[in-house]
């Protein structure tokens, strides 16, 4: 019998991979997306299917986790074997100036899903797998951060998550529901949202190469994260729903870096050693070869309260899931750095044809 997986946040770039890892699979996937005023499918368009042809395995829903007579409809329709809740309010910058919405969206937005489920009368079917986070740990309390390390998180988006851990822990506890927390370190790729500092940094990169950008203006260069690749944590997602009884993983690669590193192997990449000068807000990154000052602090991007450094022990994933990642930091840089590249080379061309080219700082 062929599975039935639910999506939520399929249009992000984890649901994108994760969808197309279900297909790989056989599953038939269903993915919630939201309206929009444009399409907003760029990453998962490569997986679409007409609906109107016939045993189609792939189809999107409209939907919303602020709506959920929409969730018990769709939940109802769908039956799923399994349900990835993936959609979140995910960027932690953000949720200082939208605390509200993401509170409402990442922790009541779990609490509906997970009521459809009760309410569909599907407890004892439906697999339910909640995207949880090493923001959970926030202020450091422990290091390595495992699954028994205390939780200390620094933002909105890291408390509204945080509810979303423990109402996933509770109706596992109190309904006997077969739900899965996965606590997931950073995890990047060509795919990530543009305003992460990975993928800020790629992108300017690649522009700067290409002679389309002068400067990379970032924040805290001192922040320490644990970065892997999202097509590595989304096989660890899968896998957790694939278990005897439903438990709560770290997923991590146990080496940590200043965000400072990244840049300097996004650099590299493209053949430019970086010299930095100063120190705090007057920090600069200078082309060793011409001295231009390519990167700059703004202080538009330091966070009111920042998590200075995560690093997380997989451990327990490797043991019970089997589960390990297979890209290392230059591996994931450099698919990130090439695929911008060849991004922007279409930008190249555009200008040359007398086009305008948007250089967005966010
Ligand atoms: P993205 O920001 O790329 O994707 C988020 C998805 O959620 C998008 O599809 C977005 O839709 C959707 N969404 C946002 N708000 C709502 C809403 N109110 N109702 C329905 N859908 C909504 O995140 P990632 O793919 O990087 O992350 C996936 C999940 O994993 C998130 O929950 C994130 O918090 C969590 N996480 C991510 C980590 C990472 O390093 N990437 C690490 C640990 C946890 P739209 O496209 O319309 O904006
Ligand atoms: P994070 O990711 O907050 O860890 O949350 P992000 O890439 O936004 O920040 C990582 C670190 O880089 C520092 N930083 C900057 N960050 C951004 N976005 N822009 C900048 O210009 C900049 N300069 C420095 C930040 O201060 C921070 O310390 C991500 C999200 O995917 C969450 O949804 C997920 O839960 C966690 O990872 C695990």
């Amino acid at each position: 019998m062929k599975k039935v997986a639910l999506i939520t946040g399929i249009t992000g770039q984890d649901g994108a991979y994760l969808a197309e890892l279900l297909l790989e699979k056989g599953y038939e996937v269903h993915g919630l997306k939201r309206r929009a005023s444009l399409f907003n499918t760029d990453r998962i368009d490569h997986l679409y299917q007409d609906p109107h042809e016939k045993n189609i395995r792939f189809k999107l829903h409209y939907s919303d986790l602020t709506d959920s007579t929409n969730l018990i409809r769709i939940v109802q329709e769908v039956q799923p074997d399994e349900i990835y809740n993936l959609a979140a309010q995910s960027h932690v910058q953000v949720s200082f100036e939208m605390p509200e919405y993401t509170a409402n969206a990442d922790g009541v937005g779990t609490l509906r899903l997970l009521e459809a489920i009760r309410i569909c009368g599907l407890e004892k079917k439906t697999k339910f797998y909640q995207a949880s986070t090493s923001e959970l740990y926030g202020l450091v309390q422990e290091i390595p951060q495992k699954e028994t390390t205390p939780f200390y998180p620094r933002s909105p988006y890291g408390v509204a998550k945080l509810y979303a851990f423990w109402i996933t822990k509770n109706y596992r506890e109190a309904y006997g529901m077969y739900a899965c927390n996965g606590i997931l370190f950073n995890h990047e790729s060509p795919l990530r949202g543009e305003t992460f500092v990975t993928r800020k940094i790629t992108r300017a990169v690649a522009k700067i190469k290409l002679g389309l950008q002068d400067k990379l203006y970032l924040g805290n260069l001192d922040a320490k994260r644990d970065w892997g690749h999202a097509k590595d944590y989304v096989e660890g997602m899968w896998r957790m729903l694939q278990q005897e009884t439903a438990d709560d993983f770290v997923l991590a690669t146990g080496k940590t870096y200043e965000v400072r590193h990244f840049v300097n192997l996004a650099f590299k990449e493209v053949g430019i050693e970086l010299e930095w000068k100063g120190s705090g807000v007057d920090e600069k990154g200078l082309d060793k070869a011409t001295g231009n000052v390519l990167v700059e602090i703004d202080e538009r991007y330091h966070r009111p309260a920042e998590v200075d450094l995560l690093v997380g022990d997989a451990s327990k994933a490797k043991k019970e899931l089997g589960w390990e990642p297979k890209y290392d930091l230059e591996g994931l840089v450099k698919d990130m750095v090439q695929a911008d590249l060849s991004l922007f080379q279409r930008d190249k061309y555009l200008l040359k044809g007398g086009h305008k080219v948007m250089n967005y700082h966010e």
